[in-house]
């Protein structure tokens, strides 16, 4: 990218105004106001001009789309943690530095994910909708009946910055910390955390009483919970997901929410977003929530910081903080 000129940088969805306009000043940069998703057309179109493109997790950057692109697109700064919407090796292939915004979202996702623990074991969406719908009849000593969380069993998929933080705040809830991880954790951390490591997934499933995925999604971890992993968890087990719909089989989990083969789901993220399975609409025993995780106005903010970093660090000829390599995930 020569430095001297202001390289062309594409937003595709629409970022929080200070951004915006921080963008505008650094870059010749094209945003999208209107914030409608780009089809693959236009990602193409935009993949054919910008030296810089700034996708969200709503844009598949696939191989397709990467070779259409002109030999001036050099940096994919995503906007956001997870990349499984970006085709990484296509783009390493291509000579194509790829960024994300990791660790600024990890607290707002932690809290996300243990306020679905809370909601789904003490059923507090059907609670509210009760008393919306005005169909609560007054105080009943066996009514609204729910879990309770405290001195019970959570099992971690996935102890990155994430987990680690969801961690921390299920201590203080009283819940005992299990985990399985591609790679232990310094034992130092595992004893900060009071945490048991489990090699074997199926084992640490069999014997817990909430599950949370929090592992990125990639090749590996597709289906990771599936149809033969749900069934090892205890029918009085709930599963919340804030990490992404696809590392759980959803038709599988949703069958067996419907049996009652499990307890309860607490869900942020779905396979196909934004098509849910609608069957789980139906149910009662499930939490619902629009992939709002890492969704407050600071996280936005420091995220934008983020790619604007990874671009302006790039741009100036320097290795941009934040590169993801195809073998990280
Ligand atoms: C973001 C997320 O809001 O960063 C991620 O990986 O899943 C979300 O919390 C989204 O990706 C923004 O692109």
């Amino acid at each position: 990218m020569p430095s001297k000129d202001k390289p062309l940088v594409i937003v595709t969805r629409k970022l929080p105004d200070v951004i915006e306009t921080r963008m505008m000043e650094l870059f010749q940069t094209r945003l999208n106001v209107e914030d409608k998703p780009m089809n693959s057309a236009q990602l193409a179109e935009a993949v054919k001009t910008a030296h810089v493109l700034v996708p969200t997790v709503t844009d598949r950057i696939d191989g397709k789309i990467l070779a259409q692109a002109g030999p001036q697109l050099r940096l994919i700064a995503s906007f956001g943690t997870g990349v499984d919407h970006i085709d990484l090796d296509s783009a390493r292939q291509r000579g194509i530095t790829v960024t994300n915004t990791p660790g600024v979202l990890t607290e707002d996702t932690a809290d996300m994910t243990m306020a679905l623990i809370l909601a789904t074991a003490r059923r507090l969406a059907e609670g509210e909708r009760l008393v919306r719908a005005d169909k609560w009849g007054g105080w009943a000593p066996t009514a609204m009946l729910g879990r309770r969380i405290w001195g019970k069993r959570l099992g971690i998929i996935g102890m990155g910055r994430i987990g680690q933080a969801l961690a921390r705040r299920a201590r203080g809830f009283g819940l005992a910390i299990h985990y399985h991880n591609r790679k232990r954790l310094h034992p130092e951390i595992e004893r900060e955390l009071e945490a048991t490591y489990w090699e074997s997934l199926d084992q640490m499933l069999a014997r817990m009483d909430v599950v949370s995925v929090n592992c990125p999604h990639t090749p590996a971890t597709y289906h990771l919970l599936s149809a033969r992993r749900l069934k090892l968890l205890q029918p009085s087990a709930i599963v919340v997901n804030t990490a992404r719909g696809e590392v759980v089989d959803e038709n599988a989990l949703t069958r067996m929410l419907r049996n009652r083969e499990l307890a309860g789901a607490g869900l942020d993220v779905f396979e196909h977003e934004p098509a849910i399975n609608p069957k789980l609409r139906e149910l009662d025993n499930v939490v619902l929530l629009p992939h709002m995780g890492s969704a407050t106005i600071e996280g936005r903010i420091d995220m934008g910081e983020k790619v604007i970093i990874n671009i302006k660090t790039f741009a100036d000829g320097h290795k941009p903080p934040d590169r993801v390599l195809a073998a990280m995930f």
